[in-house]
């Protein structure tokens, strides 16, 4: 069989307008309207395993399926369109031939495969993080500018925190407190004493909240914690490193009892930010918006340039020194991290 040839990603957006006009057409015509619904189903995307999906349908039937090659990406609360055709050997049960509009999608930058979409019409992310081996405030905002960036306003869970005595637990809370000044959320949780995780729940109930953070923090046991029928797969840690060994391989979607979904999401080592634009990841620290237009010169790299009115705040206390440095070490790692064949999104 010949190789199929291709196609760019904004050929695909194209067969892929094209296809869903032409079922659009198909739908609104009485005559074909018959076939089409009894072909196409319409369902949620509750996992992703190489090349195929699992698509939930309301009735509750899960339904393994193939991905059209025009389709850029499905993720885990993708609502999708399939159409139906039974595989016995492979198992297949249909093939995804529409992803519908989405509310919201939240994305990461990978080194080999440019932007990454990573769970799809969220209204809730939980940034979590572990206390050990340190705590680094510096991925909590790489988080936060990635939540902000898409509108969402995350809430931040400070996992492990038994691990810390109780002037350790003092020197994290004081160093967090810029981030409750800033109106976050914050939770203190525990998987080993149970701290915190009623208050966890209370957030998730009747939203679809993805968790998110890097390998070995926590995000699943947390989730076994709040739904015991999850089963999810933790790991080890490993001594050496401190962090995890990506136990989680491919996102998952899981109903509430009361209500709601989580996703967990597969921990990353570093999270990069080199796919958002500078002025994106500006506005992504919401202390600094109220001064942004303001500084004397229109380029101001709001580092020592004369009459940067981000810095004069810093200078005047209003602006944490530690988020202003934050800032600066998002940027410059920026630069470091983007691979060398994607080009600046400046
Ligand atoms: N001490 C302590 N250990 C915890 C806690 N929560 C999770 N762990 C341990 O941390 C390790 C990693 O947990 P996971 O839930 O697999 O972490 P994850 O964030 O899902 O990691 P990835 O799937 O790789 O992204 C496991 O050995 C857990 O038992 C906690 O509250 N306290
Ligand atoms: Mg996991
Ligand atoms: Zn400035």
């Amino acid at each position: 069989m010949a190789k199929k040839p291709k196609l760019t990603h904004r050929q695909k957006r194209q067969v892929a307008a094209n296809r869903s006009k032409r079922l659009k057409t198909k739908q609104d015509s009485a005559s074909s309207s018959i076939i089409d619904e009894a072909n196409l189903v319409s369902g949620t995307v509750i996992g992703r395993f190489g090349k195929h999906a699992d698509v939930e349908c309301e009735d509750g039937s899960l339904s393994r399926c193939h991905i059209r090659r025009t389709i850029d990406s499905v993720v885990c609360g993708d609502k999708v369109l399939f159409s139906k055709g039974d595989d016995a050997e492979s198992g297949v049960k249909g093939v995804i031939e529409i992803v519908k509009d989405r509310h919201s999608v939240l994305t990461r930058p990978d080194f080999y495969d440019g932007i990454k979409p990573i769970a799809a019409n969220i209204d809730n992310i939980i940034v979590v993080s572990a206390v050990l081996p340190t705590l680094s405030t510096n991925i909590i905002d790489r988080y936060l500018v990635a939540c902000e960036d898409i509108g969402i306003t995350p809430i931040i869970v400070l996992n492990k925190i038994e691990l810390l005595d109780d002037i350790q637990r003092a020197d994290v809370d004081k160093q967090l407190d810029v981030y409750r000044n800033l109106g976050y959320q914050l939770l203190f949780t525990s998987c080993k004493t149970g701290e915190g995780l009623d208050a966890l729940n209370e957030h998730l109930n009747n939203n679809v909240s993805v968790f998110v953070g890097q390998s070995g923090v926590g995000k699943s046991s947390l989730i076994n914690q709040v739904l015991p029928d999850a089963d999810e797969l933790t790991g080890e840690i490993s001594d050496t490193s401190g962090l995890g060994q990506h136990t989680t391989t491919t996102a998952k979607l899981l109903h509430l009892p009361a209500g709601g979904d989580l996703i967990d999401s597969p921990g990353v080592r570093e999270f990069g930010l080199w796919h958002i634009p500078t002025e994106r990841i500006t506005t992504g620290f919401i202390e600094f918006r109220e001064y942004l237009g303001g500084c004397k010169f229109r380029d101001c790299k709001h580092l020592n340039d004369p009459g940067c009115l981000i810095k004069q705040a810093v200078d005047e206390g209003k602006i944490s020194e530690a988020r202003f440095a934050s800032y600066h070490k998002i940027l410059t790692t920026m630069d470091e991290q983007r691979p060398n064949h994607s080009l600046p999104p400046r």
